[in-house]
């Protein structure tokens, strides 16, 4: 392709906020809306570099707009280099720190960047990289709250048999531990002994709490044991993944890949799953797969499927794609999966392109 550089001219904002179709119980919140930022990187070449935000807060896509704004004053005029600007907008953040919003932000602003100069070369994201496109193991995450443990085992049913996966995500973290067990019970009953079922505590225990109760769900065969306490204890962490057999799954709210590596350090999990909105878009995605693989840990991916697969696509270490539908209403084209894998979308870029008349129909003020 004629068009390598590219040129940042604007970048705008808008935020909607999009109907779930299932709600979302989980122990430290319930979602049954999706609120969402949504970025179009425009350039003077003509090219727009396009990605979304998880807002989880509805104020979160405003606080993440205002943060944009001021990436976009710092880099107007620059040549897209996303590995360059990753680097002086982390180093911009030093004094006001490297968690949260701001560090949300500038992944999108990267994620966008990407996005732009892979459509410029008209190759999929995931060729952009030095990958190929191909299909990517992905476990249903669309429900499975803090349900009874019938209406939980019946959407189970539902879950995998919506393209044929053969995982779902459980939450659990309920009042007391025989009910989760119940609910774990109820639900292998009903889809055997073949699925592979992981659960999510949602930081919702304490230390000691999640030793007592990893050490029962050791029995029930579960497939991997998430966020049982406040993600950022790497202490407990280590100590939990050392007294439970089950795998420890940590990482969605890993900011920036030093967080990763912090965790790596500690023996804080057996499993890691970063998030595209939170280790630092493409590029810190890239570097946490780098540090995975040198520590020979199995990384999964954390929303955000659409991009994910593509760089899941490129990660030695890769295991599995978490696929929530979330943002599908406002997309175009959503992902594709077939025989629970998703496809990757041989199209230039990520793939992520809106669907305008949904976009106005769900559009809130800033
Ligand atoms: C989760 C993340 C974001 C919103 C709701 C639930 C959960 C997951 O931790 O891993 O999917
Ligand atoms: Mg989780």
């Amino acid at each position: 392709m004629s068009r390598p550089i590219l040129t940042i001219r604007e970048l705008r904002t808008r935020a909607v906020v999009v109907p779930m179709e299932r709600q979302l119980h989980t122990r430290i919140a319930t979602f049954d809306k999706a609120p969402f930022l949504l970025i179009d990187l425009e350039t003077e070449e003509g090219v727009t570099g396009h990605a979304y935000l998880f807002g989880y807060l509805n104020r979160g896509t405003t606080y993440m707009a205002a943060i944009l704004r001021d990436i976009l004053a710092t880099t107007k005029g620059q040549r897209i280099a996303p590995v360059d600007q990753y680097t002086t907008i982390e180093k911009s953040l030093t004094l006001a720190g490297h968690q949260g919003l701001a560090t949300m932000a500038a992944s999108g602003f990267d994620i966008a960047c990407w996005d732009a100069l892979s459509k410029a070369r008209g190759l999929p994201l995931v060729r952009q990289l030095g990958g190929t496109v191909q299909s990517i193991r992905a476990y249903n995450s669309n429900g499975l709250g803090l349900s009874s443990p019938e209406t939980v085992a019946e959407e189970a049913i539902e879950l995998l048999a919506d393209r044929n996966f053969d995982a779902v995500k459980v939450r659990i973290g309920r009042e007391t531990l025989a009910e989760d067990i119940q609910t774990i019970r109820a639900v292998r009953k009903a889809v055997g002994d073949d699925v592979i079922l992981p659960t999510d505590f949602n930081q919702g225990l304490s230390v000691s709490e999640s030793i007592h109760r990893g050490q029962a769900l050791d029995q029930e065969g579960v497939y991997w044991i998430e966020e049982p306490i406040r993600y950022d204890d790497l202490l407990g962490y280590a100590k939990i993944t050392r007294e439970v057999k089950t795998p420890i799954q940590l990482g969605e709210n890993f900011y920036g890949p030093k967080t990763m590596a912090d965790a790596i350090r500690a023996n804080a999990g057996d499993y890691m799953m970063p998030d595209l909105q939170r280790i630092g878009g493409v590029t810190g995605w890239l570097r946490a797969a780098a540090l995975t693989e040198a520590a020979g840990i199995d990384m999964s991916s954390h929303l955000f499927p659409e991009v994910s697969c593509h760089l899941l696509a490129v990660t030695p270490t890769r295991h599995w794609l978490e696929y929530v539908n979330w943002a599908e209403p406002v997309l175009a084209e959503p992902l594709e999966l077939k025989n629970g894998h998703a496809l990757i979308p041989d199209r230039p870029g990520t793939g992520v392109e809106w669907n305008e008349e949904a976009v106005s129909r769900y559009q809130v003020e800033l």
